[in-house]
């Protein structure tokens, strides 16, 4: 009773970040746009504290005089462009405090929608670090393995890390039964490998194994975590990772 209820929930929290995206590209948008109609020219300010704003720039023609050193910049007196520079900053600096309140709602709402996704996934599947472990409930040998998750865009669960490994755990004890993972030594005695034939950099072997007992090339995860080599023509739990 309670998935329609989750699925509801989970479709506004996605609407709020479209929403919130389009809000900060809008913010983003409007201070590009700001620089842009005000000349603004980026790693050239106005320099603060120069001779000219300080009167130190030599002597001055008198008040409306005609000038004798060629002809007057039309950008305003000193105090316009203080003003209009201190409009600048304050109105940038408003921005930038809108793009912050922005970015923290974003960051609110993103692990808001993360963790209905792992909710939802229970007990089938687990999130963990952008990778999602999942399995629809079916069995096979490491070859069918390989074509399921294949056909779904996906691959044997491969645990890179102590983390991935909780996850794929979580899930052998919650479909309680032991499943393969996408690793083997078939081409070289103990030099195991994932699916892409890149050497593994993690393992979290039982003790005494792997024994290569019998020719024993795949890889099979209890639900305590702990791996064990055994035939690859075994019936096992298929998870596959997104
Ligand atoms: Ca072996
Ligand atoms: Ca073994």
């Amino acid at each position: 009773m309670t998935q329609p209820y989750i699925q509801t929930e989970l479709l506004l929290l996605t609407i709020y970040l479209l929403v919130l995206g389009a809000s900060l590209q809008k913010v983003t948008n409007s201070v590009a746009t700001s620089y842009v109609l005000k000349g603004w020219v980026p790693n050239v300010p106005p320099a603060r504290g120069s001779g000219e704003e300080n009167g130190v720039q030599g002597p001055q023609d008198p008040v409306g005089a005609p000038s004798t050193r060629g002809p007057r910049r039309n950008d305003g007196s000193a105090p316009e462009k203080r003003l209009r520079r201190d409009t600048d900053e304050a109105e940038l600096e408003y921005l930038r405090k809108e793009i912050r309140d922005v970015q923290t709602q974003l960051n609110v709402y993103k692990a808001a929608v993360n963790k209905t996704l792992q909710v939802l996934l229970i007990p089938d599947g687990v999130m963990v670090s952008g990778k999602i472990f999942k399995t629809d409930g079916s069995t096979g040998d490491y070859e069918t393995a390989k074509i399921l998750c294949s056909q779904m865009g996906a691959t044997i669960a491969s645990p890179r890390n102590a983390a991935e490994n909780q996850a794929v755990r979580q899930i052998v004890e919650w479909q309680n039964r032991n499943a393969v993972l996408g690793i083997n030594d078939i081409e070289t005695e103990d030099r195991f490998v994932y699916t892409n034939g890149e050497i593994i950099g993690y393992s979290n072997w039982a003790s005494g194994e792997p024994n290569d007992l019998e020719n024993e090339d795949c890889i099979e995860i209890h639900p305590n975590g702990k791996w064990h080599d055994r035939h690859c023509g075994l019936d096992l739990l298929v998870i596959c990772e997104f």
